[in-house]
């Protein structure tokens, strides 16, 4: 089941969170050429038209048709020295801890109307003011919890103590590395590993990391070992684009690709009015996505008839899958697969 789905946006100010946000959800948001035109948080809700949801519904021709979505935060910008207060974004970084990913956003485009931290463009020199930022104020959470955790004198805590001091060792080398310009030995990606065990401490370093180049091309092989993937685009012109001729597919295609990146896969349901995309988490079973689609399908589901998307546009129509015998039957513990269409029988 997808649970806390939420990505929140992080990046310097006037680096396009706002216009990221405005871009994917189309909401109206603070977007401004001066710093910290952002003052608070807002949550948007980014609808996501894959090119298989759309092949689908030129079969089915419902009158409706519903995408699936993610849901992303954005927060004012975070500057160096936030976590010693300098700046906005620090008391923000809260709303962070709550998202299951973090897409950093990395200006890289001139304009003199919009005045930037650094004089020089240079992402680079952004991502790592952001992410040795992001490292301190992680470093404070796991310094109190250690102190905390001592001071109980508690045997069971000597586990745990030792992961957050084992985390806070390898914290305090990447900041290192990240002051030293040696980006490639910062294996920032590993930080996840610690995910499960310490998901209590809500920490940021342990999330999934995307980065996102707002501007002009940018060579990103160096940045390999710090984000699960990462994206080039240039913000504002996407934005004009969309503004002028309503033409979603750059971004549908941009969205859908987060989507798989963060471990998502794609299933479709269908009746005479409605054709619908849903994501759930890759390795769901049927008996996670019942309350999905239905709260009733929890208790009276009998069984799911399942047929691929491939065979479906191939077959034509339900009643063809089923003379073709392309319908699977699946219960409540099967998984789940990517562009599976479902009907569950009650
Ligand atoms: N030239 C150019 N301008 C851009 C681009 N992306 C954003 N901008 C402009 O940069 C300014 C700041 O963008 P925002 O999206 O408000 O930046 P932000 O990161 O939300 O800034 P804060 O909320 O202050 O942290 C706006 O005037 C945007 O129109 C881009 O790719 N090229
Ligand atoms: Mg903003």
């Amino acid at each position: 089941m997808i649970k806390n789905l939420t990505i929140g946006l992080c990046g310097l100010p006037n680096s396009g969170k706002s216009t990221f946000l405005k871009l994917v959800t189309n909401i109206d948001n603070a977007i401004a050429p001066h710093m910290f035109s952002t003052l608070e948080s807002k949550e948007g809700i980014a609808f996501v038209c894959s090119q298989n949801l759309r092949s689908l519904h030129t079969l089915t021709k419902t009158e409706k048709l519903v995408m699936p979505y993610l849901k992303f935060i954005d927060v004012p910008g975070l500057i160096q020295g936030a976590h010693q207060g300098q700046g906005l974004g620090n008391e923000f970084l809260s709303y962070l801890r709550g998202c299951k990913a973090i897409f950093l956003i990395a200006r890289n485009f001139f304009d003199i109307q919009v005045p930037s931290v650094n004089i020089v463009i240079d992402p680079l020199n952004d991502i790592i003011t952001i992410l040795t930022e992001i490292i301190f104020a992680d470093k404070a959470i796991i310094d109190k919890s250690i102190n905390k955790l001592l001071k109980e004198h508690n045997k069971d805590n000597k586990k745990i103590i030792e992961i957050l001091g084992e985390l806070a060792q390898e914290l305090d080398m990447a900041v290192e590395h990240l002051s030293n310009n040696n980006l490639d030995k910062v294996n920032f990606l590993q930080f996840s590993r610690f995910n499960d065990v310490l998901k209590d401490f809500n920490l940021l370093v342990t999330k999934k990391w995307f980065l996102l180049i707002n501007g002009l091309k940018y060579d990103l092989s160096l940045l390999e070992n710090l984000f699960i993937k990462t994206y080039n685009l240039d913000l504002k012109w996407e934005l004009d684009l969309l503004q002028e001729n309503g033409d979603v597919d750059n971004i549908n295609k941009f969205l859908y690709d987060l989507a798989l990146s963060l471990e998502l896969i794609e299933f479709f349901t269908f009746n005479n009015l409605i054709t619908q995309g849903w994501f759930t988490a890759k390795n769901s079973m049927i008996a996670d996505i019942l309350p999905m689609i239905h709260s009733d399908f929890v208790k009276s589901f009998k069984i799911a008839e399942v047929v691929s998307l491939d065979d479906f546009l191939r077959c034509g129509s339900w009643e063809a899958c089923r003379q073709e015998k392309v319908i699977r039957l699946k219960g409540r513990n099967s998984f789940v697969e990517n562009n599976d269409i479902i009907f569950i029988k009650i």
